[in-house]
């Protein structure tokens, strides 16, 4: 019953942004469905500290590289905080376990034989931070063919991973497991690039000054995405035995598209060198663009999250994210898709629904939910609702997930509509306003992981006493509700004006 996900580390050279944001937003998310269902979940996220960009950053700042590391993780920090990240650790690459987790890999590598020293010669590209292999540079031109920025020659002594020993294993590994990489069209890409064949990897570097010395006579210092992907198994207490904590192997792995390659490749043949079993997911979405330019800060077309955050509200903001594209596929953002999202599906349907049931119950029955009941229709729509929900939660997509709840609140809406509750009998309002609030209070749980303050101010409306340690997704023992004086309203989203 446990439940590992992981998001990337993020480079501390630049301040979080809105692709920073989706990534550990969605996995929050199924982070705390996976909590509501039962599980004991283990939520790691963090900063990634080495490399010469973000020495090169410090430096511009004019501050010492520990200084400036230490605000600038710190800035993620407060952003998850605002944002309502769950996380259970927050992993920095600086910190001393980390150190120790990759000096014991590279010994443990070296001594098997799978780390090897040679010498390097060949292109780097230290935005990147990546080794280009020769036939990927167009002659005359030697360009990063990921950023189109210039690169470096580099010529040196280096010790090498032997990931081309892992070449036929990981493809192996791949055609009998092929649910581990997602979303399902993402792994003709890796196979396709495992078997034009896999060179062995330079791991250390000999001119870099920030990084984590290699435990080797040279003092050379490690690749950063050898020690950043480390930051996986730092988390769960990796030791010299080998052994890890109960969470191992992570459930879910969410990246971006940009690093799958290093995820669904260097990654795993480093676990399988490791003699270690292998994640059970690693799912890569896709880009958050504007006029189809991916946004990067490289790219200078940042959005901020807080400008988005003071607009919308952080539920607005998470909403959009999770809401607006299928995970998977790349997005255009754009402000008018933001307010149509917000004031159609949040202003709209879900705090219309809410203002209006609660208004009725005030006017009609002193504000007192007067009794529970559920036609056999929406019992079966909630019980629908409720299997389309995990079995989207299990494949991340939370669109179609989002899609199921919504159906709920449309058919409350519509019942509203039809049976005019404060124009018909007691008997018939009671039971339209009962069902209406059955059916709102699960709402309230099922929008939790998406949406967790609008669940905190619904139970709060509902005079309920709000612990986020107690939510549990199931349907049973609503009885509470009924006879319930409710607390003060308030209006959940305020439409937005253009
Ligand atoms: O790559 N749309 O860190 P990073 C969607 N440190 N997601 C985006 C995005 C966009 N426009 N821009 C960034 C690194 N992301 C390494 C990772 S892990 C062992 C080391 C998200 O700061 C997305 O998750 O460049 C992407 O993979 C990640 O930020 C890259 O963050």
């Amino acid at each position: 019953m446990k439940f590992y996900i992981t998001t990337p580390i993020y480079y501390v050279n630049a301040d979080p942004h809105i692709g920073h944001c989706y990534t550990t937003i969605a996995a929050d998310c199924l982070s705390r469905y996976h909590r509501i269902t039962g599980k004991d979940v283990f939520f790691l996220t963090g900063t990634d500290e080495h490399g010469d960009k973000i020495a090169l950053a410090a430096e511009k700042k004019g501050i010492s590289v520990k200084q400036f590391t230490d605000e600038m993780s710190g800035m993620f920090k407060k952003m998850w905080e605002k944002i309502g990240i769950s996380y259970t650790r927050f992993i920095r690459t600086t910190e001393e376990q980390h150190i120790n987790t990759v000096k014991t890999v590279f010994k443990k590598l070296m001594d098997k034989g799978d780390i090897y020293l040679g010498t390097y010669s060949g292109y780097y590209c230290t935005p990147c931070e990546f080794f280009i292999p020769k036939a990927k540079l167009e002659e005359n031109n030697p360009v990063c063919p990921d950023c189109g920025r210039s690169v470096q020659v580099l010529k040196e002594n280096s010790y090498f991973f032997s990931l081309s020993k892992y070449e036929k294993p990981l493809l192996k590994y791949l055609e009998d497991n092929p649910e581990m990489i997602q979303p399902p069209f993402r792994i003709d890409e890796v196979k396709n690039f495992i078997s034009q064949g896999l060179n062995d990897l330079s791991i250390t570097r000999q001119g870099a000054i920030w990084g984590i010395q290699s435990p080797t006579p040279e003092k050379y210092s490690v690749y950063v995405w050898f020690d950043a992907l480390l930051n996986y198994l730092t988390a769960v207490d990796y030791t010299d035995n080998g052994t890890t904590n109960k969470y191992w192997p992570p459930d879910v792995q969410l990246i971006g598209k940009d690093i799958l390659r290093f995820h669904a490749i260097i990654w795993p043949a480093m676990l399988m060198a490791l003699g270690l079993p292998l994640p059970r997911m690693i799912f890569a979405h896709g880009w958050w663009t504007i006029d189809s330019q991916k946004i990067s800060k490289s790219k200078g077309n940042i959005i901020k999250p807080l400008e988005l955050i003071d607009r919308f509200g952080v539920d607005g903001f998470r909403y959009f994210l999770l809401r607006e594209v299928p995970f998977g596929l790349d997005g255009e953002y754009s402000d008018e898709k933001f307010i149509k999202r917000f004031n159609s599906d949040l202003a709209n349907d879900l705090g219309n629904l809410v203002n209006r049931t609660l208004n009725l119950v005030e006017k009609l029955f002193n504000g007192v939910i007067p009794g529970l009941y559920l036609s056999t229709e929406m019992e079966n729509l909630i019980d629908t609702v409720m299997v389309n929900v995990e079995h989207f939660m299990n494949k991340a997509n939370f669109s179609d997930a989002l899609v199921e709840i919504w159906k709920l609140i449309t058919q409350l809406n519509k019942l509203l509509d039809t049976e005019k509750p404060w124009n018909s009998s007691v008997d018939s309002a009671k039971q339209t306003i009962s069902q209406c609030i059955a059916g709102i209070y699960l709402i309230s749980l099922l929008v939790y992981p998406f949406i967790p303050e609008t669940t905190r101010k619904i139970h709060v409306m509902f005079n309920i006493d709000f612990s986020e340690n107690e939510i549990m997704l199931n349907k049973k023992n609503l009885t509470f509700l009924n006879g319930r004086k409710i607390g003060k309203r308030e209006i959940l989203f305020m439409r937005i004006k253009k």
